[in-house]
């Protein structure tokens, strides 16, 4: 095993170039041409290729350290080598040349000199914009063409992306202007002095030929291309859709397939291109990949956690036509089923939860509740089995302050809340709606009784105000009225765990001797278990259990 040194290589005179991003660290096993370093000077960048293939033992820069040619970036042990010495390479020497590219790195690309003679003056005419020598015979791809007529182009700004057998270069626009005309199209091949676009400069001279001479001999205005280093034509190692892990792939960076621009855009993006599918020759990551990526990332923001699909890089059930299989038609949502799925998936997703079931016995309690029928009535009250589960859990909440806590996103601490507020579901014609009753452990049952129904009547009316259906502690679920034996209702976040109520029924009951037939209340309490531990719920319903077999205890 030798170490080898790798040397910043020429740069086409350009020194003290910024060090803008670092495609490897220490223990990277890398091959020859993946991207070490990128350059950046005024108006251009530069990938650095390794010159050899091996295993990254230490990084000699770091972001921001100027560099010029000769300086050492980076240690690498090379397996090939027997020698067990550190030797030192300068990659411009052992480079593979880049398809007789610009292979030595210009910083800054040249200004276009007109060959024909033609000084920078006022005028907006058209010129031809060609291919400077690209340092080989042979046709090359364009493989992505950045600009489209119409737009304004800055020099230096990339028109085009050529690729050969084993490099691309970024061809760069020699002056400012309007795009008049694009002389090529994406998959075209092209050889040097090939004319490609037609740009409106601002510094022509004004009656002059519009078309430049064909060649530089001829006095053919040409450029010389961006700074260019060998690009491996490797494929895209990760590609990872940006409602996943964003930033995190694990592949280095070198072995991305992408040019210096796109690598800039993305690094002013934030974006780690490992995670950007390529749809370019190749797997060549493109402008547009980037800025998909970014839009789709923001689109799954935006949706958060809850959305009805997609988000934490969950991928979304796919949408299908239905009407292959008979007689369909679309049922548009309104606004409360909007928010109830959006709310529901966002707390199934988020609430790490835990159901447990119980069976209450309410015998004695619904004797005592239709012994009270009268002076509900008198008091304008109907008096449900609900104001009773409520009591019982109002005054829970006081002895179990845990079921009263709310978890916070900083995963740091929870909040302890020191009013009791309950949320009452209630089915509606519009949906699902929530309303809350404050101050619950302060009322009594005909309170509680006449409360529930009120915000009842207020939901189905359409009355309730947001407030009325912010602040809860805890939500009671009730479908007893319905049917139904047991469910599992789904958290009402930020509230830490809701109680279903299934419809009681008489079952028969072993009461030591004999079954007896008893009246049987099916619970479940479903609870976020980042905050309530199996003990805490199992206590929680024991004493609820307890309560509603008993509701003496309630004046305990
Ligand atoms: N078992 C048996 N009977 C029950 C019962 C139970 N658990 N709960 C209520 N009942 C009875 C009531 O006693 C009443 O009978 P009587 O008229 O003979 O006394 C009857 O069912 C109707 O009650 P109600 O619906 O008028 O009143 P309520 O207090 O039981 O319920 C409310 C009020 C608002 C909870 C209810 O109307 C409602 O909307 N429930 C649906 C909630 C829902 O959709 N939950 C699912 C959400 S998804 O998690």
């Amino acid at each position: 095993m030798a170490v080898e040194t790798i040397k910043v290589p020429d740069l086409g005179g350009a020194s003290a170039v910024e060090v803008i991003e670092i495609a490897i660290s220490p223990g990277d096993e890398i091959g020859v041409e993946d991207t070490l370093l990128v350059l950046e000077s005024d108006k251009a960048t530069m990938d650095v290729p390794s010159p050899v293939a091996g295993v990254v033992k230490k990084v000699l820069v770091k972001l921001g350290d100027s560099v010029s040619q000769g300086t050492a970036i980076v240690d690498v042990e090379v397996a090939a080598s027997a020698t067990g010495r550190t030797q030192v390479i300068d990659t411009s020497e052992a480079a593979p040349p880049a398809v007789e590219f610009q292979g030595a790195v210009q910083a800054k690309p040249p200004a276009p000199v007109p060959a024909s003679g033609i000084p920078p003056g006022a005028g907006h005419t058209p010129r031809t914009v060609a291919l400077p020598d690209l340092g080989t015979a042979d046709a090359v791809d364009i493989i992505d063409i950045a600009i489209s007529a119409g737009d304004v182009v800055e020099e230096g700004q990339t028109l085009m992306t050529l690729e050969g057998d084993k490099a691309t270069m970024d061809v760069p626009s020699p002056y400012a202007g309007k795009v008049v005309k694009l002389l090529v199209a994406q998959g075209d091949k092209v050889k040097s002095g090939a004319e490609v676009a037609v740009i409106e400069s601002a510094d022509a001279v004004p009656g002059k030929d519009t078309q430049v001479p064909p060649s530089a001999a001829e006095g053919k205005e040409e450029f010389l291309p961006a700074p260019v280093a060998p690009v491996a034509a490797s494929p895209v190692v990760a590609a990872e859709s940006p409602g996943g892990k964003l930033n995190e792939a694990e592949a280095p960076l070198s072995k991305v397939y992408a040019g210096p621009v796109v690598r800039q855009f993305a690094r002013e993006l934030g974006v780690d291109l490992r995670n950007v599918k390529g749809s370019g020759v190749k797997g060549r990551v493109q402008k547009e990949d980037v800025q998909g990526y970014v839009k789709l990332a923001l689109e799954n923001l935006e949706k958060g956690p809850g959305s009805v699909s997609g988000g934490m890089g969950i991928p979304p059930v796919p949408d299908m036509d239905f009407s292959q299989f008979g007689d369909v038609e679309d049922v548009v949502l309104d606004r409360i089923a909007r928010l109830t799925a959006t709310n529901m998936s966002r707390n199934w997703l988020n609430v790490p939860a835990v159901t447990q079931f119980d069976d209450a016995d309410i015998t004695d309690l619904e004797a005592f509740r239709k012994s009270l029928k009268g002076e509900a009535e008198k008091r304008g009250v109907k008096l449900t089995p609900v104001a009773f589960i409520m009591l019982a859990c109002a005054r829970l909440l006081r002895e179990h302050p845990v079921f009263n806590r709310s978890w916070h996103s900083s995963g740091e601490k929870v909040i302890q809340k020191h009013y009791v507020h309950i949320g009452m579901a209630v089915d509606t014609p519009r949906g699902l709606l929530v309303p809350v009753i404050r101050d619950a452990d302060k009322k009594g049952l005909f309170e509680l009784a006449a409360d529930i129904a009120q915000v009842a009547e207020k939901a189905r009316n359409g009355k309730l105000s947001a407030t009325d259906m912010q602040g809860g502690s805890f939500s009671i679920s009730s479908l007893g009225a319905i049917g139904g034996r047991g469910f599992t209702p789904i958290v009402n976040a930020p509230e830490a765990a809701i109680l279903g109520v299934s419809r009681a029924s008489v079952q028969p009951v072993w009461d030591g001797k004999q079954f007896a037939p008893r009246e049987m209340l099916p619970l479940s309490l479903t609870y976020d278990h980042r905050i309530i531990n199996g003990g805490d719920g199992g206590r929680f319903m024991t004493e609820l259990v307890s309560m509603l077999g008993d509701i003496r205890r309630l004046l305990l």
